[in-house]
């Protein structure tokens, strides 16, 4: 094997974001742009020679040809072994699943989670440690010091009897002196999957004709769902739809909310509906839960999840404790409340639950952006959130709508919304944010003056900052984590730059207000929320700086 040493120069905008470095395709071609960035995680983690590496994507385009190189490198940087899933395929929660089983030291996960794809969209990076979980900051920054003052980066050249690594069949190849073992992408998650879940009430309740229905969005998780719902549990082959992975996600945008999602919500709330009703992203992380012409909110869901793990076979011991990130709503906090467990409050990123699962502080974690997960792996885990919602299907007989509204009762229900505002110029975004920082003083009480935090109606503002954490475990300190407004009854507006997206800025506005009130909890959460998003627009000047009326996204 033929090691070369290439020369090159540093690129100043790979800087990872709230999960890796995601950028267009084009981006990500540019003469040395991926090499650099890999080599700048090789140099960052400084692997023991020999060392194991996963590797795997989310099929998106550009995912074969990232692989291609990323082998060659990995073999000049003096890898032992690389584990690969089949057609350069694993999902995010099978990586780290893999990861973890097989004890390697770290994995490369290619994906751009739900971002479109295709030739104009995007592609991503991203390093996982031998948790299996994302690098935390302190590594993500290290590999953005070392992208900007880069020289060479190493890599093998291809034989040239085999310019390609076989990549579709099982089994070892080598590399020089390294293996590269194709592995199945979906047996050893599928296993894990088998262990913690009620895998034979799942299945009476199928037999008996509980209908789900689940959403691939022709992104990762077709087969992983086929050989799941359809193999292992029984469901009908049409229960799996758009369940062919393809480079460009059909032309969707692979993100399970209520827009992008639009064809499995039709069907969810159309006649004849099935029961249950899921879908996953590009990378299969993600999760959104419905029931017949009902949507669980991702907060509620994890709530509701919680409540419910003493009837789930792999959590029957019980919870150490609950985390969600801190624009996720407080329904978390009520359970966890009533288990007499803790529940801690996160900047946004799956990347700040690590620390706390290996800890053995929580079990339990989940995100308003549709991502709930828990120990058994280190990402979230879209399948894993739908089979935890069959399993308590299965245990409790009821529909998802009567489950919601049960727990509302007993717990009262956190009223939530998050309104996105996409591609919006980066200027006026963060004038907005500018904005809002200035404002703090004029919001907040001001006891020297005499004078209460500011009015809106009945409501008075309690308290405003700029959320910072300091993690628990390892004493790290992340600030500027989003502008929260709190009031006075426990309501609250967060407002966030997006740090996934990869044209302007996307602005994320999150809603919450608490009401305990059983007669109105049928209330749509708009107009339950109707007051908070009169003040966000007034308090941000939003549509004036922005020039938009309404949001792109509401969720
Ligand atoms: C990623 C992170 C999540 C985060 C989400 C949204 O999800 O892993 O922790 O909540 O992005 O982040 P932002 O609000 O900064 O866009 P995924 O599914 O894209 O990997």
């Amino acid at each position: 094997m033929q090691v070369r040493m290439v020369a090159t120069t540093p690129f100043t905008d790979q800087k990872p974001g709230t999960s890796g470095l995601r950028k267009r395709v084009q981006a990500f071609r540019q003469p040395h742009y991926l090499e650099n960035f890999v080599q700048s995680i090789f140099d960052t983690i400084a692997a023991p020679p020999g060392a194991v590496l996963v590797l795997g994507g989310d099929g998106r385009y550009y995912n074969r040809e990232a692989i291609q190189v990323i082998l060659r490198m990995a073999a000049a940087n003096g890898f032992g072994r690389v584990l690969v899933g089949r057609g350069g395929i694993l999902s995010t929660p099978a990586a780290s699943c893999v990861i973890r089983k097989y004890q390697t030291y770290g994995g490369i996960i290619l994906s751009a989670s739900h971002n479109p794809g295709g030739p104009d969209g995007d592609f991503g990076i991203k390093y996982n440690t031998a948790n299996g979980g994302p690098a935390p900051e302190k590594i993500t920054e290290a590999i953005y010091a070392a992208s900007k003052t880069i020289a060479q980066y190493r890599i093998a050249d291809a034989p040239d009897d085999a310019p390609e690594i076989e990549l579709d069949v099982l089994g070892d190849s080598r590399l020089g002196d390294m293996t590269v073992s194709v592995i199945d992408q979906v047996s050893d998650y599928a296993e894990l999957m088998e262990s913690l879940f009620d895998f034979a009430a799942i299945r009476a309740m199928l037999a008996q004709g509980f209908r789900i229905k689940f959403d691939a969005m022709h992104a990762v998780t077709g087969p992983y769902a086929r050989e799941i719902f359809v193999n292992r549990l029984g469901a009908p082959a049409d229960s799996v739809m758009n369940a062919t992975p393809l480079p460009d996600f059909g032309g969707g945008h692979p993100d399970p909310n209520l827009t992008y999602a639009h064809e499995l919500v039709e069907i969810l709330y159309g006649d004849n509906a099935p029961d249950f009703g899921a879908a996953s992203d590009g990378d299969g992380d993600r999760n959104m839960i419905l029931g017949r012409h009902f949507f669980v909110t991702p907060s509620d869901s994890l709530a509701i999840i919680a409540a419910n793990a003493h009837r789930v076979t792999g959590y029957q011991q019980g919870l150490a404790g609950i985390a969600r990130s801190m624009p996720t709503s407080a329904a978390a906090d009520r359970v966890a409340a009533a288990l007499g467990i803790p529940c801690y409050e996160t900047p946004t990123g799956w990347k700040f639950f690590g620390n706390l699962m290996d800890a053995g502080k929580v079990t339990l974690c989940g995100e308003e952006s549709f991502g709930t997960g828990s120990d058994h792996i280190r990402e979230k885990d879209g399948l894993w959130a739908v089979l935890f919602w069959l399993n308590i299907l299965a245990a409790r007989q009821q529909s998802v709508e009567d489950i919601v509204r049960e727990h509302w009762a007993r717990f009262g229900r956190n009223v939530y919304s998050r309104h996105d505002y996409e591609g919006i110029p980066s200027d006026a975004a963060n004038g907005v944010m500018k904005l809002l920082h200035e404002r703090f003083a004029e919001l907040q009480a001001c006891p020297e003056q005499g004078r209460g935090g500011a009015q809106f109606g009945r409501l008075q503002v309690k308290l405003c900052d700029d959320f910072s954490y300091a993690d628990p475990v390892d004493g790290s300190i992340s600030t500027g984590q989003g502008v929260r407004i709190i009031f006075t009854d426990g309501s609250r507006i967060v407002f966030r730059l997006s740090g996934t997206g990869t044209e302007g800025a996307t602005l994320r506005i999150y809603l919450e207000s608490y009401e305990p009130d059983v007669s109105n909890h049928h209330l749509d959460a708009q107009q339950a929320l109707a007051t908070l998003i009169g003040i966000a627009l007034e308090i941000s000047e939003l549509r004036k700086r922005t020039g938009r009326e309404r949001p792109t996204v509401i969720t």
